[in-house]
């Protein structure tokens, strides 16, 4: 008797398995993992570990994740597109629920996520957004306006040299050629000093938004020219290369050349309180809990805004002095 009964619970036991399975299971027609109230998986690529802004935004989006309950399949793509390629190739493979990625450059998707689309698996892009016509090729783009962020430096850059009549000379540091943060902040800086011609940028050459060549391109700007007023580098940590380069010239950064920064990484923030930076704009890398409930509406089949901007601010000297203590990144 006691064998029969042990067999009749051990099959009901092993059917509530089965059905719980299912529930979290991948159907892979619909490729519907999360719908049945099962793990949403994520295919994430991220562009690389080039800054201390791009570490602090893997941190984001990896604890945000552990915190939503998402699983999260993590590809650094090293820099290159043809990884993240082959990485949101391999996320539909998988059939993950939802694909995020951050572009490393701004054209060039259109095939691969067409792929994605066909397969049904919907794509949110965050920190960098893609030229693609079609915007239904994405559901969400989270991320700053980079356009804006080049408009806030250059008019610092106007108001700290208003009734100063005579030429300023500035040197640019460039993101990486391609990235949409490199092309944008470009633009908008260059728009708003057009209006001044005593404003003239004397070089602009990318220093790959890394420490490294930031360094290496600034001393090659301090080799050619004597009379360099301003440096605007498009991230902190080309800046902080750059002040490495300025002070070994005998020059003292902040002072001798003025220096504006964006991203407002700690790193960034402790020299600009040290007024060796005269003016950051922020850039937040804390992406991370606005994607995940993103991907969570997303695959709910609920509908979401198509553009989600992130909130950031600026920081003068006193600023960062008041700022750094309460600094998350
Ligand atoms: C901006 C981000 C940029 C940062 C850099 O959202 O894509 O890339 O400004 C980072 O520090 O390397």
């Amino acid at each position: 008797m006691l064998k029969k009964w042990s067999a009749a619970v051990l099959a009901g036991a092993l059917a509530v398995g089965a059905l719980a399975g299912c529930g979290g299971g991948d159907d892979a027609g619909s490729g519907d993992s999360g719908g049945g109230g099962g793990k949403i998986t994520m295919g994430f690529s991220q562009v690389g570990a080039e800054s201390g802004w791009r570490t602090a935004n893997t941190k984001s989006i990896q604890e945000s994740a552990a915190t939503a309950g998402i699983d999260l399949k993590f590809s650094d793509a090293q820099g290159k597109q043809e990884n993240q390629i082959k990485a949101i190739r391999s996320f539909i493979a998988q059939r993950v629920d939802v694909i995020a990625f951050s572009p490393v450059v701004e054209s060039g998707w259109d095939t691969v996520l067409k792929e994605a689309k066909d397969a049904n698996i919907p794509v949110i892009l965050t920190d960098r957004s893609v030229d693609s016509q079609d915007k239904t090729l994405y559901k969400s783009f989270i991320g700053s306006d980079f356009v804006l962020e080049g408009k806030k430096a250059g008019e610092w850059l106007v108001k700290e040299y208003e009734g100063k009549p005579e030429p300023v000379n500035i040197v640019e540091l460039q993101g990486s050629p391609g990235a949409a943060p490199a092309n944008d902040r470009k633009a908008g800086f260059a728009e708003v000093i057009k209006a001044d011609p005593k404003f003239k940028v004397i070089a602009s050459q990318t220093g790959q938004f890394t420490r490294t060549d930031g360094k290496e391109v600034m001393e090659a700007f301090l080799k050619a020219h004597q009379d360099i007023d301003v440096l605007y580098a498009h991230n902190d940590d080309m800046g902080l290369g750059a002040i490495e380069a300025i002070e070994a010239a005998g020059k003292k950064p902040g002072t001798d050349i003025k220096i504006i920064t964006v991203d407002a990484v700690k790193d960034g923030m402790t020299a600009l309180a040290a007024g060796k930076i005269n003016y950051i704009v922020e850039c937040s890398p804390l992406l991370g809990p606005q994607l995940m409930d993103l991907a969570k509406k997303v695959k709910a089949g609920e509908t979401v805004e198509q553009r989600v901007v992130t909130e950031e601010t600026t920081f003068t000297q006193e600023q960062a002095k008041a700022a750094l203590p309460d600094r998350k990144y």
